[in-house]
């Protein structure tokens, strides 16, 4: 058999409850919803962490995110933090002729200290095992709104150079800010995080000056991602490929390109969850017109779980209704509860791996161990980091996935699931993130919730069990000292 291509879709902030095929209603999500029917539909997987970047160091790195100290929240000029000796899952499938892109969000940093934005950047994602990289450097809501090409800015236009600045006064007055031009904005902030340099009607976190022709279109960067992975796949029709296509939806500032916008009743966070099934039905057309479907695994997941206000007032708790973004789960993005990490799953290879619903306990840490073993690549367990091979699992062929997984917060807080139970040390910290409404999951007494017959983490039974309480807590420990 061929080796198979590996495409991985993945949203920035989609909750467990997000999508039509996870029992939601309130979204059109057709194409995904296709895709499960199709393919493999998990509801034990886990990104490795609440919140962006601690999680796709993982997805990469098959490593747990708080084994490294500058795996946290990274600001728009924030150093890389994959060390170019690291083991990577693009690294790896080079090893077995895979040629790798990642097009999208980047947010694990760029350049090693100081970057210039004007000249070339080293390190990129081409220093760390991609063969080509076309991405925004952090989040959409940070500074700078500009894409990066390779090694350069995209449109950049040498007489007006891009400065960048983040950590104190804005060194840029001229320039407006959300704070102090708010009627400039097209969008409100809802908190001071996110009134910095205003980029196209929208605030930002963090300054920046110049650079005005590279500037992105937040309406268009849909279009501009997904036009560039079709590219990527046909250009790699006849050699195995990997293509990390990390979506920028539906993290704020939610802007759909206009035929998105409005056609939901759940106002834009609906609208950009709406755009990005269509984004996936995109690929997985193409993949059939290319001739390359039955070749081709998919899998669809998120970096984190569902927010409701990240910085912006856009009625997206208004707009809500009775739509439960984490579903079920209790907690949503930064939390130490299931919402935080627990996310839709989908694996789609038709001819290759049959339909069914997968309950096996993955993390998204696995996928490098996982996708080795089925391209072929012999890994030391040594080098594998956290990462084990669930290939048979993720195929759908062996129902039984890990016995444990280590989940993180926000920060370097730390959960661990074994079977069905989760267990929650305590920490220090607010009970609530209250300019979120999320549930931290912070608890200066243990939390132990049997997942089995409360999937809501509603009555912590760590009084009854001491015993489980102590074994899990010494199973942290000897996870987090390896
Ligand atoms: C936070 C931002 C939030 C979001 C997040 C990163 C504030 C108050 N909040 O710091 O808006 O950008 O970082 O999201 O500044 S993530 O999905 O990339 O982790
Ligand atoms: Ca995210």
């Amino acid at each position: 058999m061929k080796k198979p291509n590996f495409i991985i879709i993945y949203a920035d902030d989609l909750g467990f409850g997000d999508l039509g095929c996870y029992g939601a209603s309130g979204i059109p999500t057709p194409n995904l919803d296709k895709m499960a029917q199709e393919g493999q539909r998990f509801n034990n997987a886990y990104a490795t962490a609440a919140t962006c970047t601690p999680s796709r160091y993982s997805l990469l790195t098959g490593c747990y995110p708080w084994r490294n100290p500058r795996a946290k929240i990274l600001q728009g000029d924030a150093p890389m933090i994959i060390g170019k000796d690291e083991r990577t899952l693009p690294g790896t499938l080079k090893e077995a002729g895979y040629r790798s892109a990642v097009i999208g969000k980047w947010h694990i940093g760029l350049g090693d200290g100081k970057i210039n934005w004007n000249g070339e950047i080293h390190p990129t994602p081409l220093d760390v095992g991609f063969d080509e990289s076309y991405i925004m450097a952090a989040t959409n809501d940070r500074v700078p709104c500009v894409y990066v090409d390779g090694r350069t800015v995209e449109n950049l236009d040498p007489s007006d150079p891009l400065e960048v600045y983040y950590g104190g006064e804005n060194p840029f007055p001229e320039v407006p800010t959300g704070k102090d031009n708010p009627e400039l904005l097209r969008m409100s902030h809802s908190d001071a995080q996110h009134y910095d340099t205003i980029v196209n009607g929208v605030g930002r976190i963090g300054f920046c000056r110049g650079g005005k022709a590279a500037e992105w279109d937040d309406e268009t960067m849909t279009d501009i991602f997904l036009e560039r992975s079709k590219d990527f796949i046909t250009r790699n029709r006849d050699n195995p490929f990997f293509l990390y296509y990390a979506l920028h939806q539906p993290h704020v500032p939610r802007i759909p390109s206009p035929r998105f916008a409005g056609s939901t009743e759940k106002g834009p966070r609906g609208d950009v969850i709406a755009e990005l099934d269509w984004c996936v039905g995109e690929v997985l057309a193409h993949l059939k017109a290319e001739g390359i479907d039955e070749d081709t695994i998919v899998v669809f997941s998120s970096d984190n779980g569902p927010v409701i206000d990240d910085g912006y007032l856009d009625q997206a708790g208004e707009l809500c209704g009775d739509h439960k973004p984490a579903g079920p789960l209790r907690g949503g993005k930064y939390s130490l509860f299931d919402g935080g990490t627990r996310v839709p799953m989908i694996l789609r290879a038709p001819g290759r791996v049959a339909p069914g619903e997968n309950s096996a306990l993955i993390s998204h840490a696995d996928f490098l161990a996982s996708f080795a073993t089925m391209a072929g690549v012999t890994i030391p367990r040594s080098e594998t980091a956290d990462s084990l091979d669930m290939s048979a699992q993720l195929q759908g062929l062996e129902p039984v996935g890990r016995d444990n997984l280590v989940t993180e917060g926000f920060g370097t807080k730390t959960v661990v699931r074994q079977g069905n139970w989760v267990y929650i040390p305590p920490h220090e910290g607010p009970p609530m993130m209250e300019s979120k409404g999320i549930e931290t999951g912070n608890l200066m007494s243990p939390q132990l919730y049997d997942l089995g017959t409360d999937i809501g983490q509603r009555a912590n039974v760590a009084e009854k069990h001491p015993d489980i309480v102590a074994a899990l807590d010494a199973l942290l420990e000897e996870i987090h000292g390896e």
